[in-house]
C-alpha cells in the first residue's frame, strides 16, 4: 500500500517533469539542477558562474530552500531573473513547484536556467524537475567518504563539481578518492575539481556548460 501511494507521486511529479521540459524545449533553455549539502557552496558557484557569463549566455536561476531569500537575494544583485521557491520544509524541489515558478522566469529571453535545489545530499536526486542535467557539487571539506556513503546524487548527476579546493592544505582529505569512488558509482560522470571562492578551475565547469547551451535544450 505504501510502495503504490510512492509511486503515484513520483508518476504524477514525472508528467509535471515532461510538462516543464517541453516548455524549456521550446524557448530553447538548457536546464541545469544543481544539487548539494547545506553550504558546499551552490549559490557561490551560481554567482561566479553568471559573473563568468558576462551577460553572453543569458540566464535566470530559480533558487530553492526551505525559507528565506538570501539566495535570491544574492543572485537578483547580479541583474539577472530570480525566483526564490520556499518549501515550507520539504528538502528538495519538485516538478511542481517549479512549475509554478516560471511564470516568473521570462523563458523566451534566457539560454540556460540555473536551479539551485534545497541543501540536502539524498532526496533532491530522487525528484526529476524537467531539467536537462543535474549537477552535483561536493565540497572536500564534507569529507572523502561521501559518494559510497551518499551513492544517489552521484548516480544521478551529468557532472560533479568538487568545490573548495582552495581547503585542501587544512583538510585530511583525498580528492583522488572523491574522483574513484565517484566515478566507480557513475563512469561517465563529467568531474571539475573547483574553488568557487577564488575563481579556480571555473573555466572547465564554464567550458562544459557553455558546451551544452543550444544543444542539449
Ligand atoms: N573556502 C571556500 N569557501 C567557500 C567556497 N565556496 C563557497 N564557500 C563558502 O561556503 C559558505 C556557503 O556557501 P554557499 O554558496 O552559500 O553554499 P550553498 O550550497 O548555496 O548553501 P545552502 O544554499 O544553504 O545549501 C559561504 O560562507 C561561502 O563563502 C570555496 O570554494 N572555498
Ligand atoms: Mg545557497
Amino acid at each position: 500500500m505504501k510502495l503504490n501511494v510512492v509511486s503515484r507521486i513520483l508518476d504524477a511529479n514525472e508528467r509535471l517533469a515532461e510538462q516543464n521540459r517541453e516548455l524549456f524545449r521550446k524557448h530553447n533553455v538548457f536546464v541545469v539542477n544543481i544539487m548539494s549539502s547545506p553550504g558546499a557552496g551552490k549559490t557561490t558557484l551560481i554567482e561566479k558562474t553568471i559573473r563568468a557569463l558576462n551577460g553572453k549566455i543569458k540566464a535566470g536561476v530559480i533558487e530553492g530552500d526551505i525559507q528565506g531569500t538570501a539566495d535570491a537575494e544574492r543572485i537578483g544583485s547580479l541583474g539577472v531573473p530570480v525566483v526564490q521557491i520556499n518549501t515550507g520544509g520539504a528538502c528538495h524541489l519538485d516538478a511542481n513547484m517549479i512549475k509554478e515558478a516560471l511564470p516568473g522566469i521570462p523563458l523566451a529571453d534566457i539560454d540556460l536556467l540555473i536551479i539551485e535545489n534545497v541543501g540536502n545530499l539524498v532526496c533532491p536526486a530522487e525528484f526529476n524537475v524537467g531539467e536537462h542535467a543535474k549537477v552535483m557539487l561536493l565540497s572536500i571539506a564534507e569529507g572523502d567518504d561521501k559518494p559510497l556513503k551518499y551513492p544517489l546524487m552521484f548516480q544521478e548527476s551529468k557532472a560533479l563539481v568538487i568545490n573548495k579546493t582552495d581547503l585542501k592544505p587544512y583538510l585530511d582529505v583525498s580528492v583522488d578518492k572523491i574522483r574513484k569512488d565517484s566515478l566507480s558509482l557513475n563512469p561517465s560522470l563529467e568531474i571539475f575539481e573547483v574553488s568557487a571562492r577564488n575563481s579556480d578551475g571555473i573555466s572547465g565547469w564554464m567550458d562544459w556548460l557553455s558546451g551544452h547551451i543550444h544543444k542539449d535544450s
